[in-house]
């Protein structure tokens, strides 16, 4: 809706724990490590940090695996550390958001291990079936024995058999992740009790983990074994996620001033107003549809080109999908996704095109998430060999195509590993030129990006034209213009090959943001519907001559833009 808020006006920074600082020197970031980066985040500018998981956890998918969701893992400190954290933060006046991740647990979580046993009130408390394993070979795992053919979004069955209860278990990540039933009631007045617990200690707001697959289609019938991944019809935004959500917004959120942002694979734009529209029981979503672009059709592994007209249709499309309904959530990486720069810019232009995008991502109406290390513009990792990978769903796919006949070695499909592994969002953050990039003394948990001698805070901080410095202006820009935040957006020459352009509109101010998302030098020419009496060059990744003014111009590669019209 159009109501002014303060997450609206907010600047969001995501930190992955693990790699963000390292205090003990054990190769592992932790809590007191971001403790002592506070002040770096405060002069960068941003408002709100979201914390990806700290919880307790076995770490097989990096804490969106929760054996205890009121403990934090011992790797990343104690909860006096994290009160620490939170105290530093609001101190600076700056926020703190938590992961939620309640569309399943560890299996070493309490309540799987008394379900396992059938122990009450724990039996239902997870997602059981017989399935039959008489079936086909007699073998728990012959296809035809598996309760139904739904995919894991890692690969393979969504199904594990556990031969303590005799019976399989739904899990549509990882095996050690098995799924919540979210029809027990028990279990939701649980995950509420988790999120009372956070928000009396102070939090800002939660980040909901798939919380859009927490209903699954009644009876778990089988997918159209065509789909990407097979059954998800049945559990993306399933027949009760809105209900559940509206009943969490009722019984908790509603008694917090918080904002709530869910991560939501696989909605549309109609059903983000569901979730996030006037009446919606959460604040924002992010949706994947920008994401999907350069993945295949059929395999999301196999990358392809992404074209500028997808991109901009995809952007508008949500722009003017929520305009006046809900309010964006915006983002152009995260822990899960390559860098942007080698994704949606180019590594020859780092700068230019890490600091273009970074203009688009400021200047949308919705509020930016940047994760830690696009402000110095750190960039894909040329990963040896593929030892080097750590990552659960990188894993489980290179073991999945070692065992195709058509793939002999990990070089046959090294490019789109190396291209798609979130493990290049998650290499050690790049504080400096020391050994591995100052993050750590001892060996890091996952390989430095070798780029750190010149990709760096402290080189970028001591370099005026630096990436880390066009973003600490950029977040002081939108701070002061309530046109970046609030105007109306209006794509201009919608057709241009390689110009992005648009323009925002807040009563009698306007902003002209114009992009170069290539490397080519195409003219720029302003439509003549654009009218205005005065224009002042707000910001640019170049150096602009003065008199030249926003009619008409060449752009140079990767070249950025915001004019403010009156
Ligand atoms: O990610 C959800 C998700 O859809 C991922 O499968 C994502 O699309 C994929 O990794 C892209 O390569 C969330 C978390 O952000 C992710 O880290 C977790 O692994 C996942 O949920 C399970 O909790």
């Amino acid at each position: 809706e159009s109501e002014r808020t303060w997450w609206k006006e907010s600047v969001f920074y995501e930190i992955y724990p693990r790699s963000f600082y390292d205090s003990n020197d054990n190769g592992v970031g932790d809590l007191p490590g971001i403790v002592r980066k506070l002040d770096y985040l405060d002069d960068l500018g941003v408002d709100v940090v979201w914390l990806t998981p700290v919880y307790d956890s076995p770490q097989a998918d990096f804490g969106y695996d929760i054996r205890d969701y009121r403990d934090i893992l011992d790797e990343y400190g104690t909860m006096d550390d994290w009160e620490r954290l939170r105290d530093g933060l609001h101190e600076r006046d700056m926020r703190l958001v938590m992961d939620l991740v309640v569309n399943h647990t560890s299996d070493e979580h309490e309540w799987f291990e008394k379900s396992r046993r059938e122990v009450d009130p724990y039996t239902d408390y997870y997602i059981w079936r017989e399935g039959d394993p008489e079936a086909g070979s007699g073998d728990p795992y012959d296809p035809d024995a598996l309760p139904n053919n739904w995919d894991s979004l890692f690969g393979g069955p969504a199904w594990t058999y556990d031969e303590r209860r005799g019976e399989y278990y739904l899990h549509l990540f990882d095996g050690k992740q098995p799924d919540l039933n979210w029809r027990n009631p028990a279990v939701r007045e649980d995950v509420y009790g988790i999120m009372r617990w956070w928000l009396d200690r102070d939090i800002d707001g939660f980040r909901m983990d798939v919380i859009n697959f927490i209903s699954k289609a009644d009876g778990l019938p089988d997918g159209d074994p065509s789909a990407v991944v097979t059954g998800s019809e049945h559990f993306i935004n399933g027949p009760h996620a809105c209900e559940y959500l509206r009943e969490m917004d009722e019984r908790v959120l509603s008694e917090y001033d918080v904002v709530t942002v869910g991560e939501m694979p696989g909605i549309s734009v109609e059903d983000a107003r569901e979730y996030v529209g006037r009446d919606g029981p959460l604040d924002m979503a992010f949706h994947f549809e920008h994401m999907r672009l350069d993945e295949g059709p059929d395999d999301p592994w196999n990358f392809r080109d992404w074209s500028l007209d997808d991109f901009r249709e995809t952007f508008t499309r949500w722009q003017t999908g929520l305009a006046g309904e809900g309010w964006n959530a915006l983002y152009l990486n995260n822990h899960d996704q390559p860098r942007m720069v080698s994704r949606f810019g180019d590594e020859a232009y780092r700068v230019e095109s890490a600091t273009m995008l970074a203009t688009f991502l400021h200047t949308l109406r919705g509020s930016p998430f940047v994760y830690q290390g696009e402000e110095i513009g750190m960039t894909n990792v040329p990963f040896e060999s593929a030892g080097k990978f750590v990552d659960v769903e990188t894993l489980r796919y290179v073991e999945r195509m070692l065992e195709r006949d058509d793939v002999e070695n990990f070089e046959d499909i090294g490019d789109a590993v190396r291209y798609g592994s979130r493990d290049n969002a998650r290499t050690p953050m790049q504080w400096s030129d020391a050994p591995n990039a100052g993050f750590t003394d001892r060996e890091p948990w996952l390989t430095v990006n070798p780029n750190y001698t010149e990709v760096n805070v402290e080189s970028a901080r001591a370099d005026p034209d630096s990436v880390w410095h066009y973003y600490r202006r950029l977040i002081d820009l939108r701070h002061d213009a309530p046109v970046l935040v609030y105007g109306d957006y209006e794509p201009l020459l919608p057709d241009h090959p390689e110009i992005y352009a648009y323009r925002r509109t807040l009563e009698d101010v306007g902003a002209l943001v114009v992009l170069n998302f290539f490397d080519g030098e195409p003219r720029f020419d302003l439509p003549g519907s654009v009218a205005y009496d005065g224009a002042e060059l707000l910001i640019s990744n170049y150096e602009v001559e003065r008199p030249e003014g926003p009619d008409g111009f060449d752009l140079r590669p990767y070249e950025a833009r915001v004019y403010r019209l009156e």
